[in-house]
């Protein structure tokens, strides 16, 4: 077992590379991608302007949190069913204990909001096929557990209520079904079974959407199973299907294959889905490798955690400054990010959990205004930090790398319009909005020009942020400028 899930994820891995270094052809596809370039209607410009989101992974295994018979399992903790040392029956009894007293779907939805967090994405069911909301299709629910209420509902009320769009975690292994399976089915009475797989899945994913009108987006896993990609055509109408009956939608690319079997991107290189779903606990170098799409990157606070494990001593684990880099690199480059909880099985988000959303939200109280609704800069990116941009006049910088002599350089982008040249009008720290002042630093021997931006050092730290307000003059009106900011 162990043997197949590292196949599993050696394949898993050699996707999503595969994804990264696309090849562009044209051949005709049935059941490729159904639009080129990215979304540009109101609800995806919403999803693209949300730029942290929270995920939570949540489900039966929070109960053994990594733990069974005084034994520890050192993988992921939601994937603790699949453990030899664990028996199956065991795990597949669990649900008779679940009962998170402590539960507060509120308290979750305000530390998020807290946090700065402008979208959620919940596990509905994970690869175990345990729901969190009590589906009409199984038995194996929420529903049948002590707790007994809808925590799909709960939750989408509760985050809803603090202005946080939902979106739906859904896995399509579900270890629970007695049609599911990974490999293609064979024999008749595997292929009826198998149907029948299809048509639970798809039952439940209508119902989803069904119960949970306000709910944004789809977010696909488990997908990579040959069974699964050798079903792309009806996946292609599942799609087509929920899409009609949710306008605006959000679907990633890790949903179905085309007719080749190629995930993520089709066999021309055009992306399958909404947004790029391949930066999984990894993040693009470069934008350049993103071949302009939208995508998001989900990330764990330990190395590779994201359902509830105990002991997270056994790990290495991420520190605020760090995942506070990741967002404004992700947002820097055009993807959303976001940051994986599992709370326990009582209901609690562990307190390093806690200290880490604080962190980050005491910071994105301060700064946001550099990542909502921010997108990459055409201005080279400098080794003090990254930029982002609002429109076409606000340039935010964040600073992680304070320079020793304090002076933050910029390379001034050259105007396509030759007769033109960039100024910045107006420039200040973020935390305070004091001025900050800028000197013309010059010219390298290619021409190009440098700002450089006296910027104290910041005492506690932290990352900060200046915003420059820039604008293209005509040439000679440059030197009006330049007294302003000399
Ligand atoms: C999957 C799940 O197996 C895991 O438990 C978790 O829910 C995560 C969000 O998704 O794991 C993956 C899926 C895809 C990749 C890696 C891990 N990938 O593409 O590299």
């Amino acid at each position: 077992m162990k043997n197949i899930i590292i196949f599993i994820f050696c394949g898993i891995l050699l996707g999503s590379l595969q994804a990264q270094t696309v090849k562009r052809a044209s051949m005709p596809l049935e059941h490729g991608a159904h639009r080129t370039g990215p979304r540009t209607d109101d609800a995806m410009q919403k999803w693209r302007e949300n730029g942290l989101g929270q995920f939570i992974h949540w489900g039966v295994y929070a109960i053994p949190g990594g733990h069974w018979n005084g034994e520890t399992y050192r993988g992921a903790a939601e994937w603790i069913r699949s453990w030899n040392k664990m028996p199956k029956a065991d795990y597949d009894n669990l649900y008779k204990q679940f009962n998170p007293k402590s539960f507060n779907a509120k308290q979750w939805a305000k530390q998020a909001r807290d946090m700065g967090a402008r979208y959620m994405i919940i596990t509905t069911k994970h690869h175990d096929g345990f729901c969190l909301w009590p589906s009409r299709y199984t038995g194996y629910t929420i529903a049948a557990t002590p707790y007994g209420k809808d925590i799909i509902g709960e939750l989408v009320d509760a985050y809803n209520a603090e202005g946080i769009d939902v979106t739906l975690y859904f896995s399509i292994i579900d270890w629970n079904h007695k049609g599911y399976r990974s490999s293609p089915p064979k024999t008749d009475g595997e292929k009826a079974a198998y149907e029948e797989f299809k048509q639970f899945t798809r039952n439940q994913l209508i119902e989803l959407l069904a119960n949970y009108p306000t709910a944004k987006g789809l977010w696909f896993d488990g997908t990579w199973d040959e069974a699964w990609i050798q079903q792309a055509p009806w996946v292609d109408e599942l799609e087509t299907e929920l899409r009609a009956m949710r306008p605006g939608l959000v679907i990633g690319s890790r949903f179905r294959a085309d007719d080749h079997g190629k995930r993520h991107y089709d066999s021309n290189g055009d992306l399958l889905g909404d947004y790029d779903q391949t930066w999984e606990r990894n993040m693009p170098g470069k934008i350049e490798e993103l071949n302009g799409v939208d995508w998001d990157c989900v990330m764990t606070i330990p190395e590779n955690q994201w359902g509830y494990h105990s002991d997270w001593s056994l790990t290495y684990v991420k520190k605020p400054y760090e995942l506070i880099e990741m967002i404004v690199k992700a947002v820097s480059m055009n993807g959303n990010f976001v940051l994986n909880f599992g709370p326990d099985g009582n209901g609690n988000i562990r307190p390093e959990e806690t200290h880490i959303a604080k962190e980050i939200g005491a910071w994105m109280k301060v700064n946001s205004e550099a990542i909502y609704g921010c997108k990459n800069s055409p201005w080279e990116k400098q080794d003090w930090g990254y930029y982002t941009q609002k429109g076409d006049n606000k340039l935010y910088l964040t600073v992680f790398n304070q320079p020793l002599n304090g002076q933050v350089r910029v390379k001034v982008p050259k105007c396509k319009d030759d007769q033109k040249v960039m100024i910045v009008e107006k420039a200040y720290f973020l935390a305070d909005r004091k001025a900050a002042t800028v000197k013309n630093a010059g010219r390298d021997k290619y021409g190009n020009i440098y700002y450089d931006i006296d910027s104290p050092a910041v005492k506690s730290g932290s990352p900060y942020v200046v915003v420059l307000e820039i604008k293209e003059v005509n040439k000679e009106e440059r030197d009006n400028y330049q007294q302003a900011i000399i």
